[in-house]
C-alpha cells in the first residue's frame, strides 16, 4: 500500500468494529451538504436544545429530534414524545435525505426491514460530551441504531454491557457512518469532549444523527 503523504480522507470501507458494531467509514461523506441542508431546516421548526437530566444536570449536548417520535429528558425522566416540549408541536417530519441513507447505512450492514421512525440530533460545540450510557427507551431492541456523524471528528468511547469495563476509544470522522444492532444493541458507549477545530461544512461543530426504530 502506498505512503498517504496528502492525508487524503479513507475510501469508503466497511469493517466489523466488535460482534454487532458495523464502522462504515465514510459511507454519507458525499452526502454531507444535502443532510446538513436537512438539518438546517429542522432546527429552523425544532431548534437544538440543552435538556435536563433526571440529576438535575444540564447536558452540554444540544439536541433535536425529527420523525413520528423525539427522545427528550427533563427533571422527572428520559422518554420518547410525539411533540417537541419547547414548542408544543410535533416534531418536524423526518426529511427524505435522512431516512433514505438510515436504510441505506441499515442495509448495508445487514439489516435490510430496518425502517427509522425517530432521530435524534446531537450538536457538540467544543468541549461538549457524553458520559457513559445505554439506549434503553426504545422497547424493541431487535431493530439496530444507525449513527451518523458530521463536522468536527470524535471519539468514541466504545463499551462493553458491564458499565465498569474501560471503553475502547475509536477516532470517528466526518462522513461515518456505525450500525449497532444484536449482541451491540445494549453496549455501554459514549463520546470524549469535542476537541477546538473548525470544519468547512459544520464550522466548530460536530453534529450526530442517531436513527432509531421506537415502539409506537
Ligand atoms: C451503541 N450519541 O444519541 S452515536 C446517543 O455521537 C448517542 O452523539 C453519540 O450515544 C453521539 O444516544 C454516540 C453512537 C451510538 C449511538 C447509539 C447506540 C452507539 C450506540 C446505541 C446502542 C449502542
Ligand atoms: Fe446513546
Amino acid at each position: 500500500m502506498p505512503l498517504n503523504l496528502f492525508h487524503e480522507p479513507p475510501e469508503p470501507s466497511i469493517e466489523p468494529l466488535v460482534d454487532g458494531v458495523a464502522l462504515l467509514r465514510a459511507f454519507c461523506r458525499d452526502d454531507a451538504p444535502i443532510l446538513l441542508d436537512s438539518i438546517t431546516n429542522v432546527a429552523s421548526a425544532s431548534p437544538f436544545r440543552q435538556m435536563v437530566v433526571p440529576s438535575g444536570h444540564t447536558m452540554s449536548v444540544g439536541m433535536t429530534n425529527c420523525g413520528d417520535l423525539g427522545w427528550t429528558t427533563d427533571r422527572t425522566g428520559y422518554r420518547y414524545t410525539a411533540h417537541d416540549p419547547v414548542t408544543g408541536k410535533p416534531w418536524p417530519p423526518m426529511p427524505s435525505a435522512l431516512l433514505d441513507l438510515a436504510q441505506r447505512a441499515a442495509n448495508a450492514a445487514g439489516f435490510p426491514t430496518f425502517t427509522s421512525n425517530a432521530c435524534l440530533i446531537n450538536q457538540y460545540a467544543i468541549g461538549a460530551r457524553l458520559s457513559l450510557h445505554q439506549d434503553k427507551n426504545e422497547q424493541d431492541y431487535t431493530h439496530p441504531i444507525v449513527s451518523v456523524s458530521l463536522g468536527l471528528p470524535a471519539t468514541f468511547l466504545l463499551g462493553t454491557l458491564h458499565r465498569s469495563d474501560t471503553p475502547r476509544r475509536i477516532r470517528i470522522e466526518h462522513g461515518d457512518v456505525l450500525v449497532w444492532g444484536g449482541p451491540a444493541r445494549l453496549i455501554y458507549h459514549g463520546v470524549a469532549p469535542i476537541t477546538a477545530g473548525e470544519h468547512p461544512l459544520t464550522g466548530p461543530f460536530r453534529i450526530n444523527l442517531t436513527f432509531r426504530r421506537v415502539a409506537i
